[in-house]
This record gives structure tokens, C-alpha cells and sequence, in this order.
């Protein structure tokens, strides 16, 4: 049976070849792809941020941790996709302005594509005019922004106030998640939704396109 324990310690390490054959193995045991996710990858992801924030580890070591998650997680996109459903709305997705953060935006995509949502990610690192630019270019009606740094959270009330200079504050709904941002941050800023996990975020937004 898989052993998520191995898998978190592996992850841990960055050793990225361990980790995709025991995720690989979970999925042949016909495990949950959540459950893999949350109990084989993000624990042992959530350990090495106690790590790194106590300089147990630094930044080289992380690298590679995230990179052996990332691999971990692309081999449960499949799972979390709907065969031959048609995409139900269309979403842009961008970690915001000065972060570099993208595994908990990268779940996010997966997790909406699962929901059989059409996700158009447009990286980390995104100014306020690209997330304008985009949602205009595809007329996508949800906008999806992710941060992880208390100093660059403050972009999102940037990118409500853009959609708002720009006449198209109610053509779109803002979606706002990650670490650091709260339901109170999110009614201070007057973004539309808050969503604390990947999870409930592709939720929310299937409900939202229902
Ligand atoms: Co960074 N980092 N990091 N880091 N890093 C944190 C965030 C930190 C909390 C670490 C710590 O001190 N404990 C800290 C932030 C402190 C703060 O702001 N208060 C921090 C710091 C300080 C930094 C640097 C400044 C370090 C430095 O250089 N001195 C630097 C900044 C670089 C930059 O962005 N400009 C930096 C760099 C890095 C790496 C590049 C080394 C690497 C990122 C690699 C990558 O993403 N490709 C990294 C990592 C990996 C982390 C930690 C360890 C893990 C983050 C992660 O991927 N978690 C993190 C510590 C921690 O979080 N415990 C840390 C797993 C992921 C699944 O969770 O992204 O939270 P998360 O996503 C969750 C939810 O938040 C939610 O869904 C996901 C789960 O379902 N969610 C959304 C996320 N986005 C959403 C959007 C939504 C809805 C939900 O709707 C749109």
C-alpha cells in the first residue's frame, strides 16, 4: 500500500523520482486524488514551511521540495478532470504582482479543471493591467488571484480598483486566496469571494458558472 509517510519524507528531500512513483502507486491502488494530495504532497509541503520559517531549511531546499510537488500534483490533474465535460465558464488565474508563489495557484487550476472550468493561467508575477488585459481578451467572467507574501497580497485591492477604473467592475467576479488572506481582507478591499483552499475555491466557482 502507498506510504504517504515515505512520500511526505521524499518530498521533504526533493527527491522527486520517490515521490512520483508513490503517488503513482496510491493512483493504481485507486486511492483519491485529494487524499493523495492532502496526505502525500501538501504535508510534507506544509513541514518544510515550519522548516524554512524556523532557517531549518532554506530557499535551494524548498526549490526543490516544490519542484518534487509539482511533479507529484501533475500526475493527479488527469484524476481531477471530468472526461468530456464541457467547459461550464472561463476563469483567469495569476498570482499577483512581486510573488513568485505558484504551487497553491497551480492546485487551484487543477482543482478548477477538474470542475470542468476552462482556466487560463496566466503565471505568477502578474500586473494588475494583465489581469485586465486577459479578462478582456477572453471574456472570462471570473478573476482568480493568488498571493503568499503579506507584502504582495495588497496588489489585489490594486486589481479590484483597476476593474473598477476601468468600467468593467461588474462584468467580473474576484476571487482572492492564499496563505495570508483572510474573509476580513476580502470584505476590506470589497473583492467578491475568499476562498482559504484550492478545493473549495473550484467549488465555489462550478456554483458560481451553475
Ligand atoms: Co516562500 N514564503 N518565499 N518560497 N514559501 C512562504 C509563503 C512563507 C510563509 C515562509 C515562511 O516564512 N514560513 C514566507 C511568507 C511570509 C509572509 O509574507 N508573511 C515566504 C517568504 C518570506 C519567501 C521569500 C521572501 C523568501 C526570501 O527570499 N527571503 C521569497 C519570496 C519570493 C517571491 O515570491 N518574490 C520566497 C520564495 C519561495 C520559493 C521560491 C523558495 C518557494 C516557491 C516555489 C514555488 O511556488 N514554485 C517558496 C515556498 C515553497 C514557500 C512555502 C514553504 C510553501 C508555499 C507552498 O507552496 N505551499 C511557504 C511556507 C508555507 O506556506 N507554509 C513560503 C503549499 C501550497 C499548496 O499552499 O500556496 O498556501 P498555498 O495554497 C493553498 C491555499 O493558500 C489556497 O489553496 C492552496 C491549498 O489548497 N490558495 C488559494 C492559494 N492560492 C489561492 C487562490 C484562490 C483560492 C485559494 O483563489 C483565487
Amino acid at each position: 500500500m502507498a506510504d504517504f509517510e515515505k512520500c511526505s519524507a521524499a518530498l521533504q528531500k526533493g527527491q522527486a523520482k520517490e515521490v512520483v512513483a508513490i503517488v503513482q502507486q496510491a493512483i493504481d491502488e485507486g486511492l483519491e486524488a485529494k487524499t493523495i494530495l492532502e496526505e502525500g504532497l501538501m504535508s510534507g509541503m506544509s513541514i518544510i514551511g515550519v522548516k524554512f520559517k524556523n532557517n531549518e531549511v532554506f530557499v535551494p531546499e524548498v526549490l526543490i521540495a516544490a519542484r518534487a510537488m509539482n511533479m507529484g500534483a501533475a500526475l493527479l490533474k488527469p484524476l481531477l478532470l471530468e472526461a468530456g465535460v464541457e467547459a461550464k465558464g472561463k476563469a483567469i488565474l495569476g498570482t499577483v504582482k512581486g510573488d513568485l508563489h505558484d504551487i497553491g495557484k497551480n492546485l487551484v487550476r487543477m482543482m478548477m479543471e477538474g470542475k470542468g472550468i476552462e482556466v487560463i493561467d496566466i503565471g505568477v508575477d502578474v500586473p494588475v493591467e494583465k489581469y485586465i488585459e486577459k479578462s478582456k481578451e477572453e471574456n472570462a467572467g471570473l478573476i482568480c488571484c493568488s498571493a503568499l507574501l503579506t507584502t504582495t497580497m495588497t496588489q489585489m485591492e490594486s486589481i479590484v480598483k483597476g476593474f473598477t477604473d476601468a468600467g468593467i467592475r461588474d462584468d467580473v467576479k474576484i476571487m482572492i486566496g492564499g496563505a495570508p488572506v483572510t474573509q476580513n481582507y476580502c470584505d476590506s478591499i470589497a473583492a467578491d469571494i475568499y476562498s482559504a483552499d484550492a478545493a473549495t475555491a473550484a467549488e465555489v466557482a462550478s456554483a458560481l458558472f451553475d
